[in-house]
């Protein structure tokens, strides 16, 4: 009787050792002591969750269709670095937070953050990743706050001189670092490689981990780019001025920037896009894939009185003005135009140029003039400086050393010009040894019709750049097969083309289908 309890008890507890999954519970438990010599390292909260747990609404920066994610089994961690009191008094700290899931891919992927940051998001690994994020994968991901608390665009913590540093290129990378040990400790062995992911602002840190970190990260996947806001902003509000001259006023005489044009003539703007350039791509689709197409404004002037169906002249050559982005006095452009594409008139998320005038980060754009000589001037304060990631283009340790690097960025982005990314991707092709070269280990891809990192009524903004990149990574696989798809045509799919070819209907076959479709010049 004595040994068949024995026996017994030996199976309970093989039984619980088969149901505790590998590392788990206990494991995730034990990271609390984990300390790293020489590193203000405090690990604050340690939760361990079995399969089936739903992440967090996504919040700024977390991005994501997360409501409808069933999650794998995995530990999270949540700590602080370098906890202190700044230059103006306040506590600050390197906040970060990192998921290990039980079932691990052997990857490492740090989650690039949104705004101004702030925040520690869910470690989610959206960005870029199809319908699957990254930790549903495999992948053991991080996020940071970068190194401040915050919400929405207060931008004080610019003022403290580490917190500065940290938002601007340093937290990114010591989270970086951490969050490698911490998954060495935690699994027994290293990840087997390590990826970036991100947009807007995680866009930017995407670009600091090639500039900065040449040799943090084998894969990166930039999504528009905040690499200069300080030319940008001045590339939104020249397009909101050009409108103001010619907008409607309101009581207080205030130029309401998103009635330059009524709802009438903003139709007549988009259907003369479309009229214009939808079938360059050889398919009338609604969907701009031949972005070398310029659509003239010009051509809708009315000939005679102004009436619905055509604008007037003042209204084509602001549009014209508007989008050709700010020249200072001397002819040089400060910032690049805006495309013309069919996302400009958007309502949903950051509103389209033509229904601006509300500007992301302050009060709304009522200016009807503007001195581009001085704002430009003021853009190169050194505190602005400090986060711009365009200027840096020789990536040579970076691709060397075999790294890969994606950029996308929605054609109809109204805060970031995908003209301003074509422009920083051919400067850094030049400077690497020319396309032959550059197209070894990067893409850039346009997405017609997004607007900010996803979205819009007319586009294809699902695809899955992650894997992409994993398997230019780990296979030599290059991206020439990636497809995307959108909520905006169910059923409907085309090839991702790296710039600067887009996807051209071959001429036969069905349209909705992207076999379909090649990618041409
Ligand atoms: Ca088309």
């Amino acid at each position: 009787m004595r040994v068949e309890l024995s026996a017994f008890a030996v199976l309970l507890l093989a039984c619980a050792a088969t149901a505790q999954p590998t590392p788990g519970a206990a494991a995730c438990t034990s990271l609390k002591a984990f300390k790293v010599p020489g590193v203000a390292l405090e690990i604050t909260k340690l939760d361990w969750r079995a399969a089936g747990s739903t992440p967090p609404p996504a919040g700024p920066g977390g991005a994501g269709p997360a409501s409808a994610l069933k999650l794998p089994a995995y530990c999270r961690v949540d700590g602080a670095i370098d906890r202190r009191t700044g230059g103006d008094g306040k506590p600050y700290a390197i906040g970060f937070a990192i998921t290990l899931p039980d079932n691990w891919n052997g990857r490492f992927l740090q989650q690039g953050g949104g705004g101004l940051n702030g925040n520690v998001a869910f470690p989610l690994g959206a960005a870029a990743a199809g319908a699957t994020p990254a930790l549903l994968r495999g992948f053991a991901v991080v996020t940071t706050d970068t190194g401040h608390a915050g919400t929405g665009f207060d931008s004080s913590f610019m003022r403290e001189q580490q917190s500065a540093l940290d938002f601007a290129y340093q937290a990114v990378g010591r989270v970086a670092s951490l969050a490698k040990l911490i998954v060495a400790q935690y699994y027994g062995r290293p990840a087997a490689h390590s990826y970036f992911a991100g947009c807007s602002t995680g866009g930017r840190e995407g670009m600091l981990m090639t500039e900065r970190y040449p040799t943090y990260f084998d894969g990166v996947v930039v999504g528009a780019p905040a690499m200069r806001t300080n030319f940008s902003g001045i590339g939104d509000e020249w397009v909101a001025v050009a409108l103001n001259q010619i907008a409607p006023k309101d009581a207080n005489g205030r130029p309401v920037t998103r009635q330059a044009l009524s709802d009438s003539d903003k139709k007549t703007v988009i259907d003369g896009i479309l009229n214009q350039c939808d079938a360059a791509d050889g398919a009338k689709d609604g969907l701009v894939f031949n972005t070398k197409c310029r659509f003239d404004p010009k051509l809708l002037v009315c000939k005679g009185p102004k009436v619905d169906g055509c604008l007037s002249a003042e209204q084509a050559a602001a549009l014209e003005k508007g989008f050709g982005g700010p020249k200072d006095s001397k002819g040089r452009q400060v910032y690049p135009g805006f495309p013309f594409d069919t996302g400009i008139a958007a309502t949903q998320g950051i509103p389209g140029h033509l229904n601006g005038g509300l500007n992301p980060v302050g009060p709304p754009f009522t200016a009807t003039g503007m001195d581009v000589d001085a704002r430009a001037e003021a853009a190169l304060n050194p505190n602005a400086m400090l986060t711009m990631t365009s200027g840096w283009t020789d990536l040579n340790t970076f691709s060397n050393r075999g790294g890969k690097l994606l950029f996308y960025h929605g054609v109809s982005d109204p805060w970031f010009s995908a003209n301003d990314t074509i422009d920083y991707y051919e400067r850094m092709t030049a400077a690497n040894g020319g396309a032959s070269q550059v197209k070894n280990w990067s893409r850039l891809y346009l997405v017609p019709g997004m607007g900010h990192c996803g979205g819009g009524a007319a586009t294809l903004d699902t695809f899955d750049l992650l894997g992409a990149v994993v398997d230019w990574v780990e296979k030599g696989s290059a991206p020439d097969n990636v497809i995307a798809t959108g909520r905006a045509f169910p059923g409907r799919s085309r090839p991702m083309c790296a710039y600067p070819q887009h996807a051209h209907y071959k001429g036969s076959g069905d349209v909705e289908t992207g076999n379909n479709f090649e990618c041409r010049e």
